[in-house]
Parts: C-alpha cells; sequence; structure tokens
C-alpha cells in the first residue's frame, strides 16, 4: 500500500498534469511554438551515432556534444534531481527573409534570432517555477542533444538534411528545452517522415550531406566558416558569398517552402567589403551573437576574404592588396586566393609583386596558385595543390 508521502507525491503528479500542462501550452501557443515533453531517459541511438562519427572524422573536429557524447546522450547524468524536459520549437523566419540563395549570412544568425527563444524558454521557465516546481532553461548546451529531444517529445519529424521539421515551419526553428522536477505527461513521437523527398542532397553545395541523415561536417560551410585555420581550398569556391553559416538545405526544403515565400526579401545583410574595412571592436558589435572561436575577429575576416573573391571584381582588388600585406599569414593566405578568383593582369600583378617580398610558404603557395588561376580567368585546378607546392616555382612567373 502506498503510503501518505507516495499519497502526496501521486496528488502533486497529479496536480500538475492538470494544471501546469495545459498553461506551458498556451504560452507556446501565444509564440506559435510547438510544445511536448519527455522524460530523462538515455538516447543510446545518439550515443552511438556520435561517437562513430567522432570515429570517422565526419564531426569535422567540432565539440559541442561531440566532445563528451556520453553525457550529451544521457540527460540525466547532467540533470539527476529532473522528472522531465519541456521542448519547444519556435518558427525564427522574419519580415526580408524571402526566398533568396545569395545571403552572406544565414537567417538564424541575420541579427539575434536567439532573443524569441530565450524570452519563451524564460517565460515557461518562471510558470514552472511559480507553481513550485525546479527549472533550468537548456538549448545549444552540451549537455542535451536539442534535435533529439525534440524529435522524442513529438515536437518535430526529423529530415534527410539532419535538420528536423515542424509542419508550417519546415526546418526553420530553434530548438530549446527547460528541465524540471514537474512530473509532467510525456507527449508521443511525430509519425511524419519526410517520404520519398530528397530535394535537400542535391541542393547542399559541397555535398556535405552523404546518405540521408548523416552530414559530414567537414564539407558542411556552416561548420567550414565556424572552424579555424586555413578553409580547405576545394571548397572555397562553393563557399560563394557566404561569411556565415548556410540555409541552402533548409531553402530547398519543400515544407519550409510557404513560410519562405510569404515573406519580402530584404537586401543582403553583410557585405564582405564591410566586415573587411572595420575595426575589430567595430566588427565585434555586429558579430556579436555568432560563433567565432576564441570571439578572433581574424576568422571573420577571413571567411569575408573568400566572399570577396567570390562575389568581388576588379575594384575590389584596392581592398584585397591591402590584405595581401596583412600581418596575419591567415588573411595573406585567403586574400591570395581571393585575388587570383578575381584574376586579369592587375591581380596577376598584385601577386607577382607579393610574392616577391613574401617568406611565409603557405602564403607563398597560395601566391604561386592565384597567379595560375587569375591566368586562367579566375579558375582554380582542383583544390591547385600541385601549384601550391614549393618546386612549382615557375608558376609564379
Ligand atoms: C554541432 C551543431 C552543428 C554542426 C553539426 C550539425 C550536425 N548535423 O550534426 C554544424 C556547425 C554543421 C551545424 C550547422 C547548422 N546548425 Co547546428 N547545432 C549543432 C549542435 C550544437 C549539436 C548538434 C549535434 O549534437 N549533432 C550530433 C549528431 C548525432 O546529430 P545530428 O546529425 O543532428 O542527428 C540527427 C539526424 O542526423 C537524425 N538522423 C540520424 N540518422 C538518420 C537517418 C535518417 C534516414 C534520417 C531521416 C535522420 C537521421 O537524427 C538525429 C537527431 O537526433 C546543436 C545544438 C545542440 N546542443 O543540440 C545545433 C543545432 C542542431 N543547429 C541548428 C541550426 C539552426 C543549424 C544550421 C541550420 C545553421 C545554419 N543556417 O548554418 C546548420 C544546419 C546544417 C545541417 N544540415 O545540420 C539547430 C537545428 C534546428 C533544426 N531545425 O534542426 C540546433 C538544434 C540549435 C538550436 N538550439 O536550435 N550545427
Ligand atoms: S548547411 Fe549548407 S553546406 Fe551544410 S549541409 Fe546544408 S546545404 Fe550543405
Ligand atoms: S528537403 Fe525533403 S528530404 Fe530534405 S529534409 Fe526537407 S523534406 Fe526531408
Amino acid at each position: 500500500m502506498p503510503g501518505p508521502k507516495h499519497l502526496s507525491q501521486f496528488a502533486c503528479a497529479y496536480r500538475c498534469q492538470v494544471d501546469l500542462y495545459p498553461s506551458l501550452v498556451t504560452i507556446a501557443d501565444s509564440a506559435s511554438a510547438a510544445i511536448g515533453v519527455t522524460d530523462l531517459a538515455p538516447f543510446p541511438d545518439e550515443a552511438v551515432r556520435i561517437r562513430s562519427r567522432v570515429a570517422s572524422g565526419l564531426h569535422g573536429g567540432l565539440s559541442f556534444t561531440y566532445a563528451h557524447p556520453e553525457t550529451a546522450s544521457s540527460p540525466r547524468e547532467s540533470f539527476p534531481w529532473a522528472a522531465s524536459i519541456v521542448v519547444v520549437a519556435l518558427p525564427y523566419l522574419r519580415e526580408g527573409d524571402g526566398p533568396s540563395d545569395r545571403r552572406s549570412v544565414a537567417r538564424f544568425a541575420d541579427g539575434d534570432r536567439y532573443e524569441g527563444l530565450r524570452s519563451l524558454l524564460a517565460t515557461l521557465a518562471l510558470k514552472i517555477s511559480d507553481d513550485g516546481y525546479r527549472a533550468e532553461v537548456v538549448f545549444d548546451d552540451n549537455r542535451i542533444i536539442d534535435r533529439a529531444v525534440a524529435i522524442r517529445a513529438g515536437v518535430v519529424w526529423s529530415g534527410k538534411s539532419t535538420m528536423v521539421l515542424t509542419p508550417g515551419a519546415g526546418p526553420w526553428i530553434l530548438l530549446g528545452s527547460v528541465v524540471t522536477d514537474a512530473e509532467l505527461v510525456k507527449t508521443g513521437q511525430m509519425r511524419r517522415t519526410c517520404g520519398t523527398c530528397d530535394a535537400c542532397i542535391p541542393a547542399c553545395p559541397t555535398d556535405a550531406i552523404i546518405a540521408p541523415g548523416i552530414l559530414d561536417a567537414r564539407r558542411c560551410i556552416s561548420a567550414v566558416l565556424q572552424r579555424r585555420g586555413v578553409i580547405d581550398p576545394g571548397l572555397r569556391t562553393a563557399i560563394g558569398g557566404r561569411i556565415y553559416g548556410c540555409d541552402e538545405c533548409l531553402t530547398a526544403c519543400p515544407p519550409g517552402k510557404q513560410a519562405l515565400a510569404s515573406l519580402e526579401r530584404a537586401g543582403d545583410g553583410l557585405r564582405p567589403e564591410v566586415v573587411l574595412s572595420l575595426s575589430d571592436g567595430e566588427l565585434e558589435v555586429l558579430v556579436e551573437h555568432w560563433y567565432i572561436p576564441s570571439r578572433r575577429m581574424r576568422f571573420v575576416r577571413r571567411n569575408a576574404l573568400v566572399a570577396l573573391g567570390n562575389t568581388g571584381s576588379e575594384p575590389s582588388l584596392a581592398l584585397l592588396e591591402r590584405y595581401l600585406c596583412d600581418p596575419d599569414a591567415l588573411l595573406r593566405c585567403h586574400a591570395a586566393w581571393a585575388v587570383g578568383r578575381i584574376a586579369g593582369s592587375r591581380a596577376a600583378e598584385m601577386c607577382r609583386a607579393a610574392y616577391d617580398t613574401e617568406r611565409d610558404e603557405e602564403v607563398r603557395g597560395e601566391l604561386r596558385a592565384a597567379i595560375a588561376a587569375s591566368r586562367r580567368g579566375g579558375v582554380y585546378a582542383d583544390d591547385a595543390q600541385e601549384e601550391r607546392r614549393p618546386d612549382s616555382e615557375e608558376n609564379a612567373r
């Protein structure tokens, strides 16, 4: 027979099922968000997936949930006090986001799109704690795999692009959770799938979706633009004018097309010329909400140099000439590549002049490849590794 303690627990659980969850649904509805509930049971399939991606290199050196797969896939380890995870999926498109594949900044990072998510989660957490329960807001946090909890809570379905989708907004949603000790009824999983659609797979400019639901983060532009170091030369042309993020597999996704089509299209938010002309302090303010390794603006400028190489023309050479003399070899490398892309006799001359004084072997290799590319009208030979090699000195003549 359950003792009085058990009875009071039961009464409490009953009260929060009846009173609390409907008010959470009302809060989510008022923000046009989808909501559901799951428990803290482990996600063994996710642990296997993450471990196998790390083992095969598909994680592309990213840390996030890949750093501690066991922790990320076992929420109870991080939240031993909790009983439920309340999960929301919040649409984030806004006016100006209309169809266009030529954006320099992906929509999720064009302005602080997480503001709405933070405020919705804070309101939900406040309601839960006002009812006497503990509540902790969690999103983009390495202790929880946002997509996995959202799938299990029935808020979304899992797409072949690896994005998760809701009816209506498609992939244009951000995910977040409130972890709580309130015992809430778990909501059931969604039965939807992508069916025969596979539009996102050929739409990816770098073939990063290597099979349904499997992403090679080494090739994903969104990941490439967030990493440290030199950008793989074989991916630079496909990056196009992008400086941060990539929306191509989302734009191609039929379930999200209506949401996109209903919006006007605004001009491009951030031009590479602007990025390359600002001081660190000025740039920092513009990109405050981006993930940038160690908050070093050199990585944003590196991306802008590639974008300018792909979108610029002869007048852009004056700005690039400054970067050929930059004290940072990383920036000189990408400036050389951009000059080679723009091509023409002035571009070749600038690279030859820089080559005469350049001492860094990696930059010298880039300059050799750039000189050869500028002769071919801005076309790099595959990844131009041959031309980058020190023994191909004749390319610089
Ligand atoms: C690391 C990370 C990245 C990495 C790696 C992404 C990846 N696919 O793994 C990079 C930098 C590339 C990235 C890019 C983007 N990201 Co991101 N990212 C994360 C982060 C921090 C962890 C993701 C993770 O754990 N991956 C591990 C692996 C195992 O998970 P997965 O590939 O997502 O696995 C899912 C599918 O593959 C699917 N699946 C597995 N097998 C199969 C098989 C089939 C047949 C099918 C159909 C599906 C399927 O199941 C898994 C769901 O559990 C989360 C935040 C968080 N803490 O969860 C945000 C998050 C996933 N990112 C988000 C966003 C918005 C993006 C971008 C759209 C941003 C942009 N515009 O540039 C792109 C989208 C690129 C893409 N196609 O995924 C959102 C996703 C929202 C959504 N609707 O899905 C999240 C949830 C952030 C948030 N709080 O909203 N991201
Ligand atoms: S975000 Fe871009 S690069 Fe990454 S998988 Fe989608 S389309 Fe490909
Ligand atoms: S484009 Fe098609 S296959 Fe890819 S995620 Fe969207 S619905 Fe699924």
